[in-house]
């Protein structure tokens, strides 16, 4: 029997068999041929040897012998969406960009988030910086936007990549530390790179360890061009601003998050695309000519500098939001081949040497990864909102070269596509003079400014995160000319900061500050490099973790609900096993998790509903005692009920601030709408002792 259809082989529809048998599809070899038994291998008696000539095993196990492509050689471990990028503003003056030549004009986007450092199989709460690249495919082509959530990198020079990224990445005799910069070789190589100061500062702060891909910033990086009809340029700088505002977790989160959830990011991003819950960013551009470029303090070909905000404002030109997950992961995540030479006309780059080494190496990457020159042939590769068309043909696993004889141009049998002088990509005219040499300018050498800048910009809680990080990180350092080092480093970005770190470590007095081929200049502070001057004040996308034990309050849990839900966050029920918990009704409430599995660092803020019934049951396990414990540890806001035996046997007696609300007091839902609303701050920061949980 014939009658499902799918692609066939000329890419029109083939027929698909249906078993007689069950009336389904029909199993086959990669040759279509039908499988009668697919689980036993073709022998010579039952208990004899395999035979040779059993091609449907043999066709089995080596497609699934070839199933892996190499791993990223960074930015292994990502995770990719679907997405939409609508123009709010019209740039036509600026730039001939399809995308933003009309308010209103969508163009379809992939976007792909990873870590940097760590394995494909690495846990997604490592302190690392995140990738954040967009696939834009307009009218006028692919443009790849391949950026991070961090606005400046640790060198100035591409010929340094391999060696930031042998340091950083596992060390070669031994195979580890995997995905973690917290050793020898990563400070060794940092001390004796000065450029880095200003990209550890990020690294050391809480943006490497965001709460959620959707609650991280983007960036180009780089200094680009925009160029108009008239082949006039304007330097850009690419950021992604959420929506969702900035969230990141504490360190002690972030050490047990791994633990317990090594997916939480992909989790996290999976089930808001997959709840209609969908992130959104604005592209914000900071847009300045040359005469700004040659006023500013920095080179603005430099990427280990950013330009304030309070200098050039970021203006808002469109947004991005993230709608569909991908059907397979490999098809789209994996196989997606971003490259930074990936532009469109009206998009330029600039002389930064990082960009220029970039714009060298991506392509080699992906010939590497996919195998093939035809990689733009893949679903998630090719152009969709215009055709591929040239003379390029064959190599392996070409899938439709040109029909017909021409295959070469100019030909004079007026076949085939033609170049066009209006339509095609001009590069900008920019003069370039100058004699060959290996010189680094001296526009790059302060190294230490914008450093101390971000530190300063910091709230001091944040300030304390980056010294309490930084003495984590050295600390595992064991050569101790690497942390004096470093520690002379810091001494040139803020006094404080190095005193703090030193005390971290132990070490019995303070090492001289290291050379510098700058003098520290003192910049003001900017509001707009701090998370927590820029979080959300909403609990929208974010999660409350209730957990309950038997003989809760029923009606109280579903007017938490009703509340949390009114403010766009979403409720999960811990009980004491995934089975669930009875509600003062003797109903059933089933649980998304056991507490065991479900432990408090997996949500915002957190609930403990508790009955006559479980109170004892509850209080006695580690896990709730855990639970509770740890939330307050880490500022959450915490509603509870009958839970006295918890906070109890949780050491917490009479510990209870203003962050904590008794919602089983009165009966009115005052105090459940007062909990929620407190949860929009997303932490109690001034509860006692708090910023001492980071390491
Ligand atoms: Fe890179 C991947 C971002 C410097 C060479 N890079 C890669 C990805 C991101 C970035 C987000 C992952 C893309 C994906 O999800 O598939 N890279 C950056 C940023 C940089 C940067 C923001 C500095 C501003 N990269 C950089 C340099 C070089 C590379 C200087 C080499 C000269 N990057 C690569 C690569 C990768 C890559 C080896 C590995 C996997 C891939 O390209 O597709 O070619």
């Amino acid at each position: 029997m014939k009658t499902q259809l799918q692609n066939g082989t000329d890419g029109g529809p083939a027929e698909v068999h249906q078993t007689a048998a069950t009336g389904g599809e029909v199993l086959t070899t990669s040759q279509g041929v039908a499988i009668a038994d697919n689980q036993n291998s073709l022998k010579a008696g039952v208990r004899g040897p395999t035979l040779l000539e059993d091609f449907v095993l043999r066709d089995k196990i080596f497609h699934f012998d070839h199933e892996r492509i190499p791993e990223r050689v960074v930015h292994a471990r990502g995770f990719g969406a679907h997405g939409t990028f609508e123009c709010t503003r019209d740039l036509s003056d600026i730039t001939r960009a399809a995308p933003f030549q009309k308010v209103g004009k969508l163009t379809e986007t992939f976007v792909r988030f990873s870590t940097v450092a760590g394995n494909k199989g690495s846990p997604d709460l490592a302190r690392d910086v995140r990738g954040f690249a967009v696939k834009f495919y307009t009218d006028e082509g692919n443009w790849d936007l391949v950026g991070n959530n961090i606005p400046v990198f640790f060198i100035q020079d591409s010929m340094k990549f391999p060696d930031l990224v042998h340091a950083v990445k596992d060390e070669p005799d031994r195979g580890f530390p995997q995905a973690s910069s917290a050793h020898d070789n990563f400070w060794d190589f940092i001390s004796l790179t000065p450029e880095s100061m200003h990209m550890i500062m990020w690294q050391m702060s809480d943006r490497t360890i965001p709460r959620s891909f959707r609650t991280i910033e983007g960036f180009g990086v780089h200094t680009f061009r925009l160029v108009n009809t008239a082949g006039e340029a304007t330097f850009v700088k690419f950021h992604w601003k959420p929506r969702q505002g900035l969230q990141s977790v504490l360190w002690d989160e972030a050490v047990k998050i791994n633990g317990a959830d090594p997916d939480h990011h992909r989790r996290d991003l999976w089930e808001a695309l997959t709840t209609g819950d969908h992130p959104q960013w604005d592209l914000c551009l900071q847009m300045f000519d040359q005469d700004f470029a040659d006023s500013f303090d920095f080179d603005v070909l430099d990427p280990t500098k950013i330009i304030p905000e309070e200098l050039i404002p970021v203006e808002p030109v469109g947004t991005l939001t993230l709608d569909r997950a991908v059907d397979n992961f490999f098809e789209f995540t994996e196989q997606v081949a971003f490259c930074t030479q990936h532009v469109i006309p009206g998009i330029d780059f600039t002389e930064d040497p990082l960009l220029q080494g970039r714009n060298f190496s991506y392509l080699d990457t992906q010939l590497k990864r996919l195998g093939s020159p035809n990689f733009s042939q893949l679903e998630v590769n090719k152009p969709r909102g215009c055709p591929m068309n040239n003379f390029q043909q064959d190599g392996h696993m070409r899938r439709d070269n040109r029909k017909g004889r021409v295959n070469y141009e100019p030909n004079g049998f007026e076949e085939g596509p033609r170049e066009d002088p209006l339509a095609g990509y001009v590069s900008y005219r920019a003069p370039v003079e100058g004699t060959k040499v290996r010189l680094r300018p001296e526009s790059f050498a302060d190294h230490y400014s914008q450093a101390r800048q971000f530190y300063l910009s910091q709230t001091p809680i944040e300030q304390e995160h980056i010294r309490s990080a930084l003495s984590f990180e050295l600390g595992r350092c064991e050569l101790a000319r690497v942390r004096r080092a470093m520690v002379g480093h810091l001494r040139n970005i803020d006094e404080e900061l190095a005193q703090g770190v030193a005390h971290g470590l132990g070490m019995p007095e303070l090492p001289p500050p290291a050379t510098a081929a700058q003098p520290t200049q003192d910049l003001p502070p900017s509001d707009a490099l701090s998370i927590l001057k820029n979080g959300p004040m909403s609990f929208e996308g974010r999660v409350m973790g209730v957990l309950i034990a038997d003989g809760f309050d029923g009606t109280l849990l579903d007017r938490l609900a009703g509340a949390v839900m009114q403010v766009g966050g979403k409720i999960k029920l811990i009980a004491p096993r995934i089975y669930g918990a009875l509600d003062d009704r003797g109903d059933l409430r089933e649980a998304h998790f056991p507490v065991a599995g479900g432990p408090s660092v997996l949500f915002d803020a957190v609930a403990v509903l508790v009955g006559p019934e479980g109170e004892a049951q509850i209080a006695a396990m580690p896990e709730a005692q855990n639970f509770l414990r740890d939330a307050f540890a880490h500022g959450k806001f915490i509603g509870h009920a009958m839970a006295g035996e918890l906070f109890k046997a949780a050491g917490l007696e009479g510990k209870a601030d203003d962050g904590c609300f008794d919602l089983g007091l009165v009966d009115d839902g005052e105090t459940v709408d007062a909990f929620v609303e407190c949860c929009k701050l997303l932490r109690h920061w001034t509860r006692a002792g708090l910023a001492k949980t980071a390491p």
